[in-house]
């Protein structure tokens, strides 16, 4: 397949709010040649003047695996154009069927150019947010292969980060819940994610870092969902409350 025409196939249908044909369907790709085309996808926003400003991990929790049918982690690149911070209004019209998933956010102290351990994330994390991931998959119903959603930059779209908290607590079983309208949608234990959330920052070290991708000192790592992602609509206040770290909401209009 040409990896060029894939990214601005896909980049192009996140422009539009229009979704495509699943790439798998009539090429196959590997998971490297995914990673080239979710990197060029970037690219093409960063020449638009968008800013690098993170990763994501997805997969890291089995609730999420189940519920899209694959079965290994992956990550993504963040960009300024997706961030968002409490009580933000987001434009339903610019996404083509978002859902939401409760998540952590950590904020990076010092550049993360290696792999880490972790004994050592205390000394490159500055803090922790409570999140909120809006993922958007470009393909036609939501519905991909590992290297489809790879390519598709692991469906990001946006992401609303909280306030940020000291990160001298246990992260390890937090409840965590994602709110529509004041209704649960969604709960379940910061656990869920790798059985221990600073695990994500290890994992996006090793993962990152191997592909050449370094996460600067100021940039955020988004941990991976604890829950199943829910189908948002337009009109509604959605909240992700996490035990001890606090809440974050915003509105979709
Ligand atoms: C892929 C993104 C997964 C997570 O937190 O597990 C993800 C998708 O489900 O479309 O962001
Ligand atoms: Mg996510």
């Amino acid at each position: 397949m040409n990896i060029q025409e894939a990214a601005k196939i896909l980049d192009e249908a996140a422009m539009n709010a229009e979704p495509v044909e699943q790439l798998s369907l009539d090429t196959q790709f590997t998971i490297d040649e995914a990673y080239e085309i979710q990197r060029l996808s970037i690219e093409r926003r960063l020449s638009r003047g968008e800013k690098f400003v993170g990763l994501k991990l997805g997969f890291t929790s089995f609730a999420k695996m189940e519920q899209m049918g694959v079965h290994d982690m992956i990550w993504g690149r963040l960009t300024d154009s997706m961030l968002h911070f409490a009580d933000a209004e987001l434009d339903f019209n610019k996404f083509i069927h978002p859902r939401a998933e409760p998540e952590l956010c950590f904020l990076v102290k010092k550049d993360i150019d290696r792999e880490i351990g972790l004994d050592e994330v205390e000394d490159y994390i500055e803090a922790v947010a409570p999140a909120t991931e809006i993922i958007d998959s470009r393909y036609k119903n939501f519905k991909f292969s590992l290297e489809d959603v790879v390519a598709d930059n692991c469906s990001s779209t946006a992401f609303v980060v909280g306030a940020w908290q000291n990160i001298n607590q246990d992260l390890s079983d937090l409840h965590m819940e994602l709110k529509i309208n004041g209704e649960v949608k969604e709960e379940g234990s910061s656990k869920a994610i790798l059985g221990n959330p600073w695990l994500s920052v290890t994992n996006a070290s090793r993962l990152a870092v191997a592909a050449g991708q370094v996460f600067p000192a100021g940039s955020y790592l988004m941990a991976g969902a604890a829950t199943s992602a829910v189908f948002l609509e337009k009109g509604q206040r959605i909240l992700t409350r996490v035990e001890q770290i606090g809440s974050v909401g915003f509105d979709i209009k």
